[in-house]
């Protein structure tokens, strides 16, 4: 076996946990291999399975070196199972078991949640791969195929990821919910994905753009919370699923920015000053700011209800177990216990939305939204850069968090953009101010013709600024041919 730094090529499931010698667990996973491909086949990117795509593979966990690129046909790729290495005597940092050795095993009084925590995050992993199967046959240039499928691939291999903690560490109960996690289908009415947002369509490259970059950092935040269990093998898994997600928050921030970049530029060269004329905006086939916005306002929204409700008890109980943290909780500065302080949490009151403080363990969720939205912001700020940078008058702003809420305090009313509550008739009357209409749908959709020669963008995106690993501008990420 090698060291934790290199991988383990030899067998059929590259990985850094010693499988050779594990053999119950080698052979569970040797039997659920099957029907991942199957999976894979059926549900992973439609018409490109035989392809060659220049992708990246984890061969190490060394932050400095992990990866390799190089052409693979999806199928072949080598899906491991990777942790990061062991921290010597690492510590629980938080809730009641604070400063006690971290758990190698599960701690049975806590199975059931830990189990549930692990499904869920497994859960929204193939969903997003069966979300956007479709895009790679309308993809605006090379260079963003490839990203897609790169994407792909590491949610592919996030399963993976998953699935071997359930396989190794909940006997009889964890292989039938690995199995499930082959069942389940994103959209799928008498099988859906566990979490609302992963039942959406990914329609277009917009949508892909936007999902990345909101909802891929939803995963940041919550396998940054994971990050932090005290079960040991669950955060050594999710620091090094980390490492590979910020590529995927990369995809977004710069697929929605060079889309923002294309629109100003079309616009300057045009002489289109205004915005918000939307009609000449289109007319040069690229996107305008307000259907920008829309989607935005969109996809935050679908995301913000992944982070459950602003008060819940299984987030506190997940603390108090010790078993999901805070974002950098390590870099808090608090007693990391919580059974006295409390935190602002965003409640309806008489129709009103009102700040009020509940204790900090029950207002956990909100928290890590909260730092949620601070995290967003970044990259709203670069896109608003590009827009002054023209000197056109946008602002791409976040909707206020009651806006279009289906989990939580907000789910019982409608909120404009600006958060004031709107009666269910001024909100179905002005909902496609909010929310992209059936029209800006089928205007985007008449923008998704594929572009597959090297070199060349549609022409409502700009080039990316570098390829990917370097490569030059007329580098064949795909082969087509
Ligand atoms: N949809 O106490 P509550 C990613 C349920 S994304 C449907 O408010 P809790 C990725 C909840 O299950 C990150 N149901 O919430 C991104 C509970 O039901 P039960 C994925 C929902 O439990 C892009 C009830 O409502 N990882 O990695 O504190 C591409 C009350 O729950 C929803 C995780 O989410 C919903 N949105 O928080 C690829 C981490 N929200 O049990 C990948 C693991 C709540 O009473 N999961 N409910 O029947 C968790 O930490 C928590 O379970 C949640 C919810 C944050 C999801």
């Amino acid at each position: 076996m090698n060291d934790i730094g290199n991988v383990d090529y030899e067998g059929l499931i590259p990985n850094n946990v010693d499988l050779a010698h594990d053999t119950r667990v080698k052979h569970a996973l040797e039997r659920w291999h099957p029907g991942y491909l199957d999976w894979w086949n059926d549900m992973g990117p439609e018409g490109f399975q035989e392809k060659l795509v220049y992708l990246r593979t984890a061969v190490s966990v060394d932050p400095k070196g992990w990866a390799k690129f190089d052409y693979v046909r999806m199928p072949e790729y080598k899906w491991g199972i990777l942790l990061a290495p062991q921290v010597p005597d690492r510590k629980i940092g938080f809730g009641a078991h604070k400063g006690e050795p971290a758990w190698q095993e599960v701690p049975g009084e806590y199975r059931a949640m830990l189990r549930r925590l692990i499904v869920i995050q497994g859960d929204t992993e193939p969903a997003s791969v069966e979300q956007q199967r479709f895009l790679g046959k309308t993809a605006p240039s090379l260079y963003d195929m490839r990203n897609l499928f790169q994407v792909n691939v590491e949610e592919g291999r996030h399963l993976w990821a998953m699935v071997y903690l359930l396989q190794k560490y909940f006997g009889a109960d964890g292989r039938e919910e690995a199995e499930e996690l082959l069942q389940r289908r994103s959209g799928d009415p008498d099988t859906p994905r566990m979490l609302g947002a992963f039942n959406e369509k990914t329609p277009d490259w917009l949508s892909f753009f936007m999902f990345t970059y909101f909802t891929d950092r939803d995963g940041k935040m919550q396998l940054e919370a994971l990050a932090r269990s005290g079960f040991d093998p669950l955060s050594r898994t999710c620091r090094f699923m980390l490492t590979e997600e910020a590529h995927h928050m990369f995809v977004g921030e710069t697929g929605v920015g060079r889309i923002v970049e294309r629109t100003c530029q079309a616009m300057a060269e045009a002489g289109v000053a205004d915005p918000h004329d939307v009609a000449r905006v289109r007319k040069l086939g690229v996107i305008d700011l307000p259907t920008l916005q829309k989607k935005a306002n969109l996809h935050f929204s679908l995301t913000l209800d992944l982070f459950g409700s602003e008060i819940s008890t299984n987030a506190a109980n997940a603390f108090h177990a010790g078993l999901k943290g805070r974002f950098r909780e390590e870099r808090i500065d608090d007693d990391h216990v919580l059974e006295r302080g409390t935190y602002p949490v965003l409640r309806l009151k008489d129709h009103k939305i009102v700040n009020e403080d509940v204790p900090a363990l029950s207002g956990l969720n909100m928290r890590l939204r909260d730092d949620y939205v601070t995290d967003c912001n970044i990259g709203v700020s670069r896109w608003n850069a590009v827009i002054d940078r023209y000197g056109v008058k946008f602002k791409i702003k976040l909707p206020h968090v009651a806006f279009h809420r289906h989990i939580g305090e907000f789910a019982a009313v409608h909120a404009d953009a600006d958060g004031n509550i709107l009666a269910d008739a001024e909100w179905e009357k002005r909902r496609d101010e909010f929310l992209p209409s059936a029209g800006d749908r089928a205007f985007i959709e008449s923008l998704m013709q594929p572009q597959y020669e090297p070199a060349k963008f549609a022409g409502w995106i700009a080039p990316p600024k570098v390829g990917i690993d370097n490569k030059p501008g007329d580098f064949e990420y795909v082969k087509i041919a």
